[in-house]
């Protein structure tokens, strides 16, 4: 894929892009807002006609509104609600995996099962039918695993980018205290961006050496980037933690007006597809979720398959998954809407992928779920929706 995102970099090169002031990022913001306001309130709507439908026909209905929990911001949590997220990963990272040798004799932890899931699923699961449908299931058998297995009582919080992007070194998720998700890696004077320095660095290139996962093993990969560790990434590779967080890649690729391009798609084909790559101006050629993978950048999260085995890896996905949530509630017909096919930019070509292709997030847990399972948040094994803070 390293070629094929050069490859879209060179097509895009000519794109002149407009000069964006602060004055739009402040609109794009409030546009946003607007939307997420809307969804919340449609998917309010959607629950409680859910919840009169299954009463009518004598059903308990799984999904309540005093079920329903929240997913929030980052860094609207309560310092100690931050605190017990992080914990309850350092936990799942100190617990045995469930990974037999045979599929990676890498792995050591249940928080490494995640990791090898993603490695395999990788060519499936990206530029494909099923990179929403099947990321947002993935982060909710990582949450029910940090609820079951770790006692955490919360759901996982998301990464508002624009909110940070000027600055992502010094936000609450990166800022290296007690309560953020660690800081950035140590600073390497001169160092070269990620993809050979294709993108441009940040501000650190290091280990991370702050906050709460600090003295981390990453265990598994490198496998998008060079040299590839041993078993084809899958053996066992012990390092440190690396991050390069910094502006650049963020105010250019996730701020407020990069953000609002993309919700303003109108069919899910165009939506994916600006999500995971530039495709039309004013978005830039990695869209925002290239955005926020090389603004962590480093190892592994600059690493196309092993990405997740940063635990900020996460909280970007969830703003990923919060997005789409946005997008899918402005109107009926975008709730059960897929595109795509069954493989990474249909390479070999796949059949188009369907509501009843089952899914799975493989030794990480969970049960076999349809793609149609897993297309509301309030429907299926799932009760939750992403708000900004804990009141709203
Ligand atoms: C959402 O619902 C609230 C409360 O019913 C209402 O005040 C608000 O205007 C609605 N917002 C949108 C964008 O529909
Ligand atoms: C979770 O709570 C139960 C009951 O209090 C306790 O037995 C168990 O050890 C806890 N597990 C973890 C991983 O803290
Ligand atoms: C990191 O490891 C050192 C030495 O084992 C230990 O003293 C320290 O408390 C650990 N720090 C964190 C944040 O876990
Ligand atoms: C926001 O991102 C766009 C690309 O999506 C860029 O052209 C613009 O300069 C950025 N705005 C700010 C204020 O950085
Ligand atoms: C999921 O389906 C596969 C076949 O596609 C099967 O091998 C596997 O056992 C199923 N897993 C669960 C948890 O049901
Ligand atoms: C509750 O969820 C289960 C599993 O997803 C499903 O089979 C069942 O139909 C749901 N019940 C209602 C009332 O929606
Ligand atoms: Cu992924």
């Amino acid at each position: 894929m390293r070629l094929e995102l050069l490859l879209h970099l060179l097509a895009l090169g000519a794109t002149v892009l407009a000069a964006w002031t602060p004055a739009q990022e402040s609109d794009a913001a409030k546009q946003l807002d607007v939307m997420a306001q809307k969804a919340l309130n449609a998917t309010l709507a959607l629950l409680d006609s859910d919840v009169a439908a299954a009463k009518a026909a004598g059903l308990t209905p799984n999904c309540t509104r005093e079920k329903l929990r929240y997913r929030i911001e980052f860094g609207s949590m309560a310092k100690e609600d931050r605190k017990a997220y992080t914990s309850a990963v350092l936990c799942l990272q100190s617990k045995p995996g469930l990974t037999p040798k045979s599929v990676s004799d890498g792995a050591r932890s249940r928080f490494d099962d995640f990791v090898v899931t993603h490695i395999y699923q990788t060519p499936y699961v990206h530029n494909s039918g099923t990179f929403l449908g099947w990321h947002r299931w993935y982060l909710w058998v990582y949450e029910t695993a940090l609820r079951s297995e770790c006692n955490y009582t919360g759901l996982i919080p998301y990464w508002d980018w624009s909110k940070y992007a000027p600055s992502p070194q010094t936000s609450p998720l990166f800022n290296g205290d007690e309560y953020s998700i660690s800081g950035n890696g140590k600073l390497i004077a001169n160092h070269a961006g990620a993809m050979g320095g294709f993108i441009p660095a940040g501000l650190g290139g290091g280990c991370v050496e702050t906050g709460p996962f600090k003295n981390m093993t990453v265990n598994l990969g490198p496998i998008g980037m060079q040299p590839v560790g041993p078993s084809n990434g899958l053996g066992y590779n012990p390092r440190c933690l690396k991050r390069d967080v910094g502006p650049t890649v963020a105010t250019q690729n996730t701020n407020y007006t990069s953000v609002m391009a993309v919700m303003k798609m109108t069919t899910i084909a165009n939506f994916q597809d600006l999500v995971q790559s530039g495709g039309a101006a004013p978005n830039g050629p990695m869209g925002i979720h290239g955005g926020g993978h090389y603004t962590i950048s480093g190892d592994p999260g600059g690493d196309f398959y092993v990405s997740p085995g940063d635990p900020a890896f996460y909280l970007h996905h969830g703003q990923i998954d919060r997005l789409w949530t946005i997008w899918q509630m402005q109107d009926s017909t975008r709730q059960y809407a897929i595109a795509g096919t069954n493989t990474m930019n249909n390479y070999p070509p796949s059949a188009n992928t369907q509501l009843t292709d089952v899914m799975n997030a493989g030794y990480a847990g969970g049960p076999n779920v349809t793609v149609h399972d897993v297309l509301s948040t309030v429907r299926g094994s799932f009760c939750f929706v992403y708000s900004r803070s804990p009141l709203s």
